[in-house]
């Protein structure tokens, strides 16, 4: 079996990854292919749903990746079965409150940790585990982000990654620039956000959890990266394609 997203994650170097709304699952195959070191797949704002992801999941297994899955604004239960369809990770969007963060542990992790239901019929074929080694495994295998992407969020950031269970936070720089400008604004890379994200950067490394973030594009990425970040999402499977398809019709117009 390939490393596991938790094994690359304590491998010191920052892991970079695609992050796919497109709803054909082998969008996400072939951003696999690419030197990404995972695979995000947005249910959050991207149009792919699950039985899209069930057949992305293998796509990207097939390239030697991890792949996670953003959820849903409080769709906790579809965390477990992202997680049974071979998920390695979940991304909870504004988690707010230590009670929401709780909620999300209990979704992925088995118990005595919290109380995933079984049933992992893709997980098993994808780890190679038995269901017992499984069970014994999982929770330490799949990784759970609480996304922190508001003021209230950052104001209890240290409470959240307290949270047994959640192994780390993953920042949003656009909710966030919009909840600290107070809707005025939108500016994902600002010296307001930038702040924001020293702050969780250091309390996420204080706690021992792990700190991901969101990168607008491959130059912000870099930034991020030399602040410390373990996890860094760079740009979109769409901002790419109309990136790709600018650069491409400029060299041919020139
Ligand atoms: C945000 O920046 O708000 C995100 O959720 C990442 O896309
Ligand atoms: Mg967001």
């Amino acid at each position: 079996a390939h490393p596991s997203l938790a094994e690359r994650l304590s491998g010191g170097a920052p892991l970079l990854t695609a992050w796919c709304g497109l709803p054909h699952p082998s969008v996400a195959g072939i951003l696999a292919r690419e030197a990404f070191d995972a695979v995000v797949l947005d249910t959050q704002h991207g149009a792919i749903d699950f039985a899209a992801a069930v057949q992305a999941v293998p796509l990207i297994a097939a390239a030697g990746k991890p792949a996670l899955v953003r959820i849903p604004v409080g769709e906790f239960a579809s965390a477990s079965r992202y997680l049974d369809a071979g998920a390695s990770g979940i991304i909870a969007p504004m988690i707010n409150t230590a009670e929401d963060a709780r909620r999300l542990a209990a979704f992925t992790k088995f118990p005595p940790l919290g109380e995933r239901s079984w049933g992992p019929h893709a997980a098993l074929a994808l780890t190679g585990l038995e269901p017992a080694q499984y069970l014994k495994q999982a929770n330490d295998l799949t990784v759970t982000f609480a996304m922190v992407e508001t003021r209230e969020a950052l104001a209890i950031v240290d409470d959240i990654l307290a949270v047994p269970g959640i192994d780390g936070i993953f920042i949003g720089p656009s909710d966030l620039s919009i909840a600290l400008s107070g809707g005025k604004g939108l500016d994902p890379a600002g010296a307001e956000v930038d702040k924001a994200l020293d702050h969780a950067l250091a309390r996420a490394k204080a706690a021992g959890k792990i700190a991901a973030v969101y990168a607008v594009s491959g130059a912000r990425a870099a930034e991020l990266s030399a602040k410390g970040f373990h996890l860094i999402a760079v740009g979109s499977d769409m901002g790419m394609l109309r990136a790709g398809a600018q650069a491409a019709l400029a060299a041919a117009r020139a």
